[in-house]
């Protein structure tokens, strides 16, 4: 519409077209341009033919004003200050998208879903892909996310986005460069759709977080289960993971939403190799970690308890020992400590038995229980903790009643002494 053309000509030149003078603008591109003005807008058409009548005019300069507006250089390149601009993540904190990011990605992904059938073809993916220079998101991307017979649907979608923020932020502001953000949500960057949650440390004091994306590593022996469990995180069980997928090399994250203690929260799976783990390069940070061993094979369980003790033992990252393929029977018991007698000794939880070979859709109860874990941390390392969180809660509640009563008699000692 008018204003429509109204805002662009003050988004990009900084002051608004005079009524007149954009009255005349129309009406040259009318006379020029068969359907050049529809609805009393200019259409892409009568766009075109104003900027070659710019540059025949020698009025270079309005046209470049227009392409760096929306972030073009010299060289008709997005340029690196639009694709990257500044956003500072201090060591200890993680990027989200936030209320508005989400919002953008939604209204991109309802643009390209043309059947609006609420998922996106492979065709109307690419068509999305089509405005980046390559594909932003590879071939793994369906064993990353949840799916709809096959096809993406906005939940996996908003899972991807969470991802790449949470992993790459500066890829993902880039992304949402290349969508254009920054002139559809007329802001100076799209550093707007992101939040840069508080240090670990802080959340730690706190004994909770408002993150709300948590990442639990998924750790242990090769062959125990590993990726079937990210598939499993993913709605797919043994007899459901696509067997097309199977020559392609894994996924190594699977994400998802989670309920942790009525709080929705994104949960990134990442799975690890122990043998990794154990060469020191390698970062062990997370919200929780879930040490995988095979239930039908012990053998497994002491690489567990290697990393348990070298990267968890002292922190605060709480740990949750995971015996898998129960559908199995039991391994035959070792040497030394039980997996179940380990995990007392060390005030953990028990070890939490999984399996994903049932026919149905596997028991989510263990991704709600790393969720809730990684969440409120010190509701579970241990008996010991809750009490501490809630003895914290109530000193805290009775130190601020102390103080307001103490502020009361003094206010009232002033106010006599007067
Ligand atoms: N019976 C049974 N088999 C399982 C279960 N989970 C995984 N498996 C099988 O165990 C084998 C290894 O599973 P993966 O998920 O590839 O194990 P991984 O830990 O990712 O292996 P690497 O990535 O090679 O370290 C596969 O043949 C799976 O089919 C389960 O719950 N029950
Ligand atoms: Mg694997």
């Amino acid at each position: 519409m008018r204003s429509s053309t109204l805002s662009r000509q003050k988004s990009c030149f900084g002051h608004p077209l005079a009524p007149q003078a954009l009255e005349d603008v129309k009406m040259v591109v009318r006379k020029h341009v068969a359907g050049g003005v529809r609805d009393d807008r200019l259409t892409l058409d009568g766009f075109l033919f104003l900027n070659t009548l710019f540059i025949q005019r020698g009025r270079h300069e309005t046209t470049w004003t227009i392409l760096r507006r929306f972030g073009y250089g010299d060289t008709l390149e997005l340029s690196a200050d639009y694709l990257s601009p500044p956003l500072h993540v201090p060591p200890g904190c993680s990027t989200e998208l936030n209320h508005f990011g989400y919002q953008f990605v939604q209204r991109v992904f309802e643009k390209y879903d043309q059947d609006h059938d609420g998922a996106l073809s492979p065709e109307e993916l690419e068509g999305l892909f089509s405005v980046f220079p390559a594909a932003p998101w590879g071939p793994q991307l369906l064993q990353e996310v949840p799916t709809k017979a096959g096809r993406l649907p906005l939940h996996g979608y908003l899972c991807k986005w969470t991802l790449v923020t949470y992993l790459d932020v500066r890829r993902c502001l880039e992304h949402l460069g290349y969508l254009g953000y920054p002139t559809l949500c007329k802001q100076d960057s799209q550093a707007h759709a992101i939040t840069v949650t508080r240090e670990k440390w802080l959340d730690q004091e706190k004994g909770q977080t408002q993150r709300n994306v948590l990442l639990c590593k998924v750790v242990g022996a090769r062959g125990v289960g590993k990726s079937a469990f990210l598939q499993a995180f993913l709605g797919r069980g043994l007899v459901h993971q696509d067997p097309r997928q199977l020559h392609r090399p894994p996924a190594i994250y699977a994400v998802n939403t989670v309920q942790a203690n009525g709080q929705e929260k994104y949960l990134i799976l990442c799975e690890m190799d122990a043998d990794s783990l154990l060469s020191s390069a390698t970062d062990a940070a997370c919200d929780v970690a879930c040490l995988m061993f095979d239930g039908s094979d012990l053998q497994s369980f002491a690489l567990c308890t290697h990393i348990y003790k070298r990267h968890y033992m002292d922190g605060q990252t709480p740990c949750l020992f995971v015996s898998s393929k129960a559908d199995l029977p039991e391994g035959v018991s070792l040497p030394g400590l039980s997996p179940a007698e380990f995990c007392r000794r060390h005030r953990l939880p028990a070890p939490t038995v999984f399996s994903c070979a049932s026919p149905g859709e596997p028991n989510t109860a263990i991704f709600t229980q790393l969720a809730t874990m990684a969440a409120f941390p010190c509701l579970v390392h241990g008996e010991l903790h809750p009490t501490s969180f809630w003895l914290r809660l109530t000193l805290g509640a009775v130190g601020a009643a102390v103080a307001a009563v103490l502020s009361f008699s003094l206010y009232r000692v002033l106010v006599k002494s007067r």
